[in-house]
């Protein structure tokens, strides 16, 4: 059951999409109003869990932690960092059998049993929010109904669940070239490649650079014969300057961010001096959204949105050492963070946005920028493109996920943060962002050969999988590391599930179900499966048990209820029957071992090394199950709904 309840006048945030029975009742929280700030606290039981809040710091269980909802530009991914680049105000208490959603725009503190105070503090930065409060003791089918309220989850096409290679620093055609050659002369499968920045003329949004691409329809079309497209990047801002068409319509036509005074805000990001598009404006969203016509006429179908918290590396109001404020980030991180902050702060509240004809300052909308450019995005698409198309974006609010994925920003190469990838897909799934991942590999730092093949072998499981890294960092691609071999065997993994992975995701975006979920929501039952973070059901078949600690083949295992072990050597996969319990596994660097449910099935393909040769009809069927509801189509038809789902029949002879 989910009921809201209306504190104020609540700017619109589109998070919810079904109508929700209003209440006048409190529940769960006590409230304390000072003027602008709504303070609500509960007391915590000693043991219960908190998720939720999807892409922030801390574990899947929050407790301990303090966070706010303040999207923030940063490749600080530490836990004494509070913000990274989205806001999920969505926390769950399963123990107890309720959930809270606070829908509001602008920055929220979350407090959760911080310090051990025995107690949850939330604080809205305003005096209007819209409270959704859900009970069911069942917290598994508590968040389906929260997934529903919100809306189906975005539908990428087939190809999108393939491997993506990408870097900040390929340049040109030559560059983008070398990538496709190489992969295929290492026998490793690629779907696309990513356009960072420098695709761009001058890093100008909806154009290319003349002399890198002086055809680029022809070099898509090339590119695409050969299974590969190519994905470019699109940031928030559009530069100043005369003669540039979109910035000349975008003025004319009243679609920038305005300053108190109403002359336009204007900020320095990469090309410059940029006016910030009002996406919250719908005629401003349509409007953005129709110059990706520039690159769908190109044949391009997927995207990237970057920049959109929004980043700002200096302005008018801030101008001094922030010029060199890349530079200033990579050299002295800390330094910079503290000044950076109070700037920031000054730069959001000096421009404003057009909410239903009135003006609003962009502090107080703050976290709702980034979920609109995806909106615009996706929404201009679909109006393009007649078939479905990638889009995933850094920053985003709860509702986005309709209209896009998420990939989880500036990571850095280090253990830790393969941990936190793990974490972070429990709980951006949660929130409704079934297509997301992490930089595979790590953005900043340099990535061992050991670390990049148990990266791949967690990224096997997570609809984005996609290798990316910093200029200055090594190279990274997975034919840079001597004999591609075992490179081979773990990314071939991924293509063997295919249609699983792809089965699972459509099934549980057109059913209102998470795609990767924790343990407990499995077995609430179980007392063992409370902690665990670093096993996680994918679909509804399997457990991936991946090894994530330096120098180790082995790890143990939390094998909940009757499983089948499955043991993929880049050849065959080898199934053995366990009895529930701890055990250990093996796993070599080339290897990935994970579980199948008691009476499930997962379906596997042949061999491949593109998506485009997926086959649907020739499926070995891995597990102990009988059937398996296998979602086909033809990966790219708009008409996707749960009647194309047919059964398949696992013949047995035990
Ligand atoms: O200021 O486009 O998170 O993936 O490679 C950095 C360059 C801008 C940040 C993104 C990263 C991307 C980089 N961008």
């Amino acid at each position: 059951m989910i009921t809201k309840k209306i504190f104020g006048n609540p700017i619109a945030t589109y998070a919810v999409t079904k109508n929700v029975p209003e209440t006048r009742e409190l529940k769960y929280f006590s409230l304390e109003t000072t003027k602008g700030t709504l303070r609500f606290t509960c007391n915590l039981t000693p043991k219960e869990l908190v998720y939720g809040l999807g892409e922030t710091m801390g574990r899947v269980n929050k407790r301990g932690g303090r966070y706010i909802s303040f999207n923030t530009d940063t490749a600080d991914h530490t836990d004494s960092n509070p913000s990274l680049y989205a806001s999920h105000n969505l926390l769950l208490f399963p123990d107890r059998g309720f959930g809270v959603f606070f829908d509001t725009p602008g920055k929220v503190t979350f407090e959760i049993d911080y310090k051990n105070s025995g107690m949850v503090l939330v604080l809205c930065e305003t005096e209007n929010l819209t409270l959704y409060q859900m009970e069911n003791d069942n917290i598994y089918a508590l968040n389906r109904e929260f997934l529903a309220a919100i809306g189906a989850a975005y539908l990428p096409p087939l190809w999108a669940f393939g491997y993506g290679q990408s870097r900040f620093g390929y340049k040109c055609e030559a560059d983008f070239l070398e990538v496709a050659d190489r992969y295929q002369k290492a026998g490793i499968p690629l779907d696309y490649i990513c356009m960072d920045i420098d695709y761009m003329d001058r890093y100008i949004d909806f154009t290319v650079h003349p002399q890198r691409f002086p055809d680029l329809k022809a070099f898509v079309d090339t590119m695409k014969a050969r299974g590969i497209r190519l994905v470019p990047i699109v940031d928030a801002g559009i530069k100043v300057e005369p003669g540039n068409p979109v910035y000349e319509e975008g003025v004319k036509n009243n679609h920038f961010c305005r300053n108190k005074d109403g002359g336009l805000f204007q900020a320095g990001v990469w090309p410059g001096m940029t006016h910030f598009p009002d996406f919250l404006r719908p005629e401003t969203r349509k409007w953005f959204g129709e110059q990706y016509r520039f690159y769908t006429e190109r044949g391009i179908e997927g995207f990237w949105n970057d920049m959109n918290e929004p980043a700002i590396f200096y302005s008018e109001y801030t101008k001094g050492p922030r010029k060199l404020g890349f530079v200033l980030d990579i050299l002295f991180p800390k330094a910079r963070k503290a000044k950076k902050e109070r700037d920031l702060i000054r730069d959001y509240q000096s421009f404003y946005h057009q909410v239903d004809g009135k003006s609003v300052c962009h502090y107080d909308v703050h976290n709702l920028y980034g979920a609109n450019m995806t909106r615009a995005s996706s929404e201009g698409l679909e109006t393009l493109m007649n078939k479905r198309f990638l889009l995933f974006s850094r920053s985003s609010y709860i509702g986005a996920g309709r209209y896009g994925g998420i990939w989880t920003g500036d990571n850095s190469s280090t253990w830790e943060h393969l941990k936190l990838n793990l974490r972070h897909m429990a709980s951006v799934n949660m929130c409704g962002f079934l297509y997301s991942g992490a930089d595979t590999g790590g953005f900043m730092g340099n990535c061992s050969r050991e670390l990049l093949l148990r990266w791949l072998a967690v990224s096997v499981f997570t609809p984005l999988m996609r290798n990316h890294s910093s200029m200055g960092t090594r190279n990274q691609e997975a034919y840079q590391f001597g004999d591609p071999e075992a490179f081979r065997s773990i990314i071939s993994l991924r293509y063997r599930l295919l249609p699983y992975l792809y089965s699972e995701y459509m099934k549980a975006a057109l059913g209102n179900d998470l795609f990767i979920k924790p343990l407990s929501y499995l077995f609430p039952k179980d007392e063992k499966v409370r902690h665990i973070e670093d096993q996680l059901m994918v679909g509804c078949s399997i457990m991936m048990t991946p090894i994530i600690e330096e120098g180790k083949v082995e790890r143990t295992v939390y094998v909940p209820e009757f499983m089948t072990m499955v043991h993929y050597d880049g050849k065959d996969f080898t199934c053995t029957p366990c009895q529930p319990g701890e055990m250990t596994i093996h796993a070599e660097l080339n290897e990935v071992v994970f579980f199948i449910r008691e009476n499930r099935l997962v379906p596997i393909g042949k061999p491949i090394t593109n998506s485009r040769e997926v086959d649907f009809e020739n499926l070995q069927l891995l597990g102990d199950g009988r059937r398996y509801a296998l979602y086909a189509d033809d990966g790219t038809s708009r008409e996707c709904s749960l009647e194309k789902v047919i059964i398949l029949e696992k013949n047995f002879s035990k």
